[in-house]
């Protein structure tokens, strides 16, 4: 049934499981029914070839060597870079740094930006909806400066309060630095908005797009955002490879955060001078083969259309939120407006803790996930401790949906005595 299941709908996504091999798992005899996404998706068969072409035929160590290998593994390092510069519509590859992810890009920028920057008595807004790797470098970053940390407030569905956002801006704003999408409560965030207003105000802009880049067109320039940071093993891509994206004369101006080979000029015994952008904060070998893998998958996204990808997990949300709105038993977290949320959904069901609920799904072979979803403060503000969470991608279909729904059935019998 799955893959005719979405025929009939607008979705020019096709079923397109049968190219994921995990997807292909059948697991005590029941067929794998992916939704975590949100923590890591599946990658394509493509994808995962493209790794081991990587390793058997030209593996060797970039802008170093002359030799033909060399060449063949730095040129693919190049194009990866090129596709992603591409896919934000970055202005140029030097805006374009490798990270192992979301959460050392935004450390790198806390440490190199923030501590050239950030004095005693300096402002960050960050928002009541941020993942712990958007809080924590800040939190350290004040420590190490004195700067003072605010928060955007959200409202009872988890949306920003912007008139609460205006209010926070001041002249003692240097950045502002929010999620595009949250993944605990699925909220897509109006990052135009926010820019504009930061930058009325003078505050530089980091955009957390570790959830909204894989699944959301993104245009830095149309956007004007400083920053933006996302991770590769959320796009069907590897593990240990991220970008952190940053206007070429901010980037330039920042000094080094990993000194080493590569990202140096000239080396001295008591000092150094420093190469250009990007390598600059690039330094030691990098994660080559991760970057040549990100490569192809954005090359993956890329002919599926990524604003295909949004319309396919729009449909699956709308999908999902009516049937969970069919039973009182399930509290959606979030809003339900389809225009203001991703394909990330938090719920509750009643009477069944999230972790036994999981663990039931799992006895079906559902993957869900459920916990604070590293966003403590968060639940604490909606006053629980965790919720469960369904998360979409590409390859999910109607057919995932009517599975988790129908052991959601059989969960709700087993704890109903
Ligand atoms: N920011 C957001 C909004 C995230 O969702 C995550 C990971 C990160 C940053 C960190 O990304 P990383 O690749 O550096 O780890 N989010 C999740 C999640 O929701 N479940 O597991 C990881």
């Amino acid at each position: 049934m799955s893959g005719t299941e979405i025929k009939g709908a607008t979705s020019k996504i096709e079923n397109i499981k049968s190219e994921f091999p995990e997807l292909n798992r059948v697991i005590n005899g029941k067929p794998v029914v992916f939704l975590d996404s949100a923590a890591t998706s599946q990658k394509p068969q493509r994808v995962i070839d493209k790794l081991v072409e990587y390793y058997s035929n030209y593996n060797a160590n970039v802008h170093r060597g002359v030799y033909s290998l060399s060449m063949e593994s730095t040129e693919e390092y190049d194009t990866a870079r090129e596709l992603v510069r591409e896919f934000i519509n970055a202005r140029s590859t030097n805006e374009i740094i490798y990270t192992k992810g979301t959460t050392e890009a935004i450390n790198l920028l806390a440490r190199a930006w923030g501590d050239a920057n950030i004095k005693e008595g300096d402002e960050i807004i960050l928002t009541e909806l941020e993942h712990h790797s958007n809080l924590v470098p800040w939190q350290m970053l004040s420590q190490r400066t004195g700067c003072k940390l605010r928060f955007v407030p959200i409202d009872d569905h988890a949306v920003l309060q912007l008139d609460e956002y205006k209010k926070l801006l001041s002249d003692k704003t240097r950045l502002v630095a929010f999620n595009g999408q949250s993944n605990s409560m699925g909220t897509l965030n109006p990052i135009k908005e926010i820019t504009e207003l930061a930058h009325d105000a003078g505050a530089l802009v980091l955009v957390d797009g570790a959830q909204y880049v894989p699944h959301n067109k993104i245009d830095v320039q149309a956007l004007d955002i400083d920053f933006l940071a996302f991770s590769g093993h959320k796009m069907c891509g590897p593990t240990g490879i991220g970008i952190l994206y940053g206007k070429e004369n901010i980037l330039d101006e920042m000094p080094p955060f990993l000194g080493g080979g590569d990202m140096i000029d000239m080396v001295h015994y008591e000092y150094s001078t420093y190469t250009k952008l990007p390598i600059k904060f690039e330094a030691g070998t990098p994660n080559i083969a991760g970057a040549i893998v990100l490569g192809e998958a954005i090359r993956f996204l890329n002919d599926l259309g990524i604003e295909n990808v949004r319309e396919h997990e729009r449909e699956l949300t709308a999908y999902t939120l009516e049937k969970f709105q069919q039973n009182p038993k399930i509290k959606i977290y979030g809003t339900t407006d389809l225009d203001k949320r991703g394909g990330a959904i938090s719920f509750e069901y009643e009477g069944i803790h999230p972790h036994d609920l999981a663990q039931i799904l799992d006895s079906e072979s559902i993957c869900i996930r459920a916990g604070h979803h590293c966003t403590q403060p968060l639940m604490r503000k909606f006053g629980i401790a965790a919720t469960s969470r369904a998360s979409f991608y590409v390859y999910n279909t109607k057919d995932d949906v009517d599975r988790l729904i129908e052991v959601l059935g059989k969960a709700d019998e087993m704890f109903s005595f």
